[in-house]
């Protein structure tokens, strides 16, 4: 209702920095091919989506507006649109759910730059150029713009914050994520500038045609709606190519609470049966950290992957473990997963163990994680020892504060160490005493009494 009293080409506040409106854009830039999927979508809604795609982009930059109808109650819905200018309806003949529907429409499209849209967003004042342009200078950026939020209940626009990125839990569900203190000073200099993120939201993006194909699209046998954005990410970055929100790029979209459609199979099978299969394929040893965190999901099952495997394969894919380290290492992830005896890195967020090349007997101090093993190479053993080549981590006192140098592992209990779980404290084999970062900068590494609820008594080891 609110939509409906509300005309198709209303007005909407420019919600985006003041710098972008300054921001000039290529002359040469491609055109795209719009695809919006849709199942029982209100007529108002999708009618304004299409037509804020029209009024609010240059003309020549529009290839075209492919709808794709889900097998929606009403063929109409689309029927009527068709009638407008640059708009072409497909409509499946039975329910795909939305990734299916979407392959459809971009195996249709003939411009080489594909656009998704949900089928209830606003285009706000230049949306495409600056998407458009980042595609265009790479082929292997996936990029989004900043989602606005438009009630579900008044139809009013808001702006959103710029200073979100897409993430995820070990529950593998999307959320977004403010950027951290560094990323905000940066984008403080130039607020328009892109921000990195490791997850996209997953229904507005614009991405090279020819890429979308060699990176394999969608997973077909996922149905419905979820974690296809998951799969869509994992997948870009760990094959090669990255994901950004361009802030001087603005859409609404109606944020709604509930399916407002039926999910045959059910919603929470068929979200299991996507997640898992976005899992399986991209998580390698991960994957057990998401059945942890969400133990039902092993019992649905979720189909053959042997063709997103093979694609894994035929691409050269990184595993999701560089993933971890590169994209995303402010996910906390529970040491778990990890071997003892395999050399690793011992973490907090982007900053690592390191030796800073010093050798015996000095301290050992935090710097920025470069993922090249070297000074920041440790192996915990199964016998308890940190070791770097033949120097261990030592207690030098049994007091708290105490020092810890590295000395020649001979074996004696100083350099014996726990890992205390959950938590991700290393603590003393002997004394309550836990690896400690808080004044890694000034006097190393100490061991602190230990204080599970201190972020600098908390590691990884990745
Ligand atoms: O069976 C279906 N067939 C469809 O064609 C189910 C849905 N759809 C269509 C639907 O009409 C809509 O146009 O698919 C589109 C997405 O469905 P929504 O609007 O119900 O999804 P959402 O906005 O709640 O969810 C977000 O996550 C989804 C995970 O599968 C998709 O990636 C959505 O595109 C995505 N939306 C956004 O990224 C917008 C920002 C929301 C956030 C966060
Ligand atoms: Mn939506």
């Amino acid at each position: 209702m609110a939509s409906d009293h509300l005309p198709s080409n209303r007005e909407i506040p420019d919600t985006r920095n003041s710098m972008c409106r300054s921001k000039g854009y290529k002359k040469d830039l491609p055109s795209t091919s719009v695809i919006i999927t849709f199942h029982n979508e209100a007529r108002s809604t999708l009618l304004r989506t299409v037509v804020s795609v029209l009024n609010r982009s240059p003309e020549h930059l529009i290839k075209e507006i492919i709808l794709v109808d889900d097998f929606s109650d009403n063929p109409d819905d689309g029927l009527e649109l068709a009638k407008i200018h640059k708009v072409r309806v497909l409509r499946n003949d039975k329910r795909e759910g939305l990734m299916r529907s979407r392959v459809k429409g971009a195996d249709a499209a003939v411009a080489s730059v594909l656009t998704f849209l949900d089928s209830h967003c606003e285009c706000n004042e230049k949306w495409l150029e600056p998407l458009l342009e980042r595609v265009a200078e790479n082929s292997s950026r996936i990029v989004c713009p900043i989602i606005d939020v438009i009630n579900m209940d008044t139809f009013q626009y808001i702006g959103a914050s710029a200073d979100l990125r897409g993430a995820f839990d070990w529950n593998l569900i999307f959320k977004w994520e403010y950027i951290d203190y560094k990323e905000r000073q940066r984008r403080e200099k130039d607020p328009t500038e892109v921000i990195l993120t490791p997850i996209i939201a997953g229904g507005l993006f614009v991405i090279d045609k020819p890429y979308f194909a060699k990176l394999g699209k969608y997973d077909m046998m996922m149905d419905i709606w979820g974690a296809e954005n998951l799969e869509l990410s994992f997948r870009t970055w760990q094959c090669g190519g990255s994901l950004e929100i361009v802030p001087c790029s603005r859409v609404g979209h109606v944020f709604r609470k509930k399916h407002p459609y039926t999910f045959p199979g059910g919603s929470g099978n068929v979200f299991a049966r996507n997640t898992r299969r976005a899992a399986e394929v991209w998580l390698d040893e991960y994957k057990e950290l998401y059945y942890q965190a969400v133990p039902l999901a092993k019992t649905v099952p979720f189909g053959d992957i042997s063709e997103r495997l093979e694609l894994r394969k035929k691409l050269q894919c990184k595993p999701f473990k560089w993933y971890l380290q590169h994209v995303y290492p402010e996910l906390q992830v529970p040491n778990k997963i990890f071997t003892p005896g395999r050399p690793t890195s011992i973490r907090q967020g982007h900053m690592c163990m390191d030796t800073m090349g010093n050798l015996l007997d000095s301290i050992v101090a935090m710097f920025q994680c470069h993922n090249n093993g070297g000074n920041q190479q440790w192996t915990y053993t199964d016998s308890g020892y940190i070791r770097h080549h033949d120097i261990c981590l030592e207690v030098r006192d049994v007091y708290k504060g105490s020092e810890v140098l590295m000395k020649i592992c001979d074996g004696n209990d100083n350099q014996k160490w726990k890992l205390i779980q959950p938590g991700g404290m290393i603590r003393h084999a002997r004394y309550p005493l836990c690896l400690d970062s808080r004044y890694a900068r000034f006097k190393g590494i100490l061991a602190e009494r230990c204080n599970s609820a201190l972020e600098s008594q908390r590691w990884q080891i990745l």
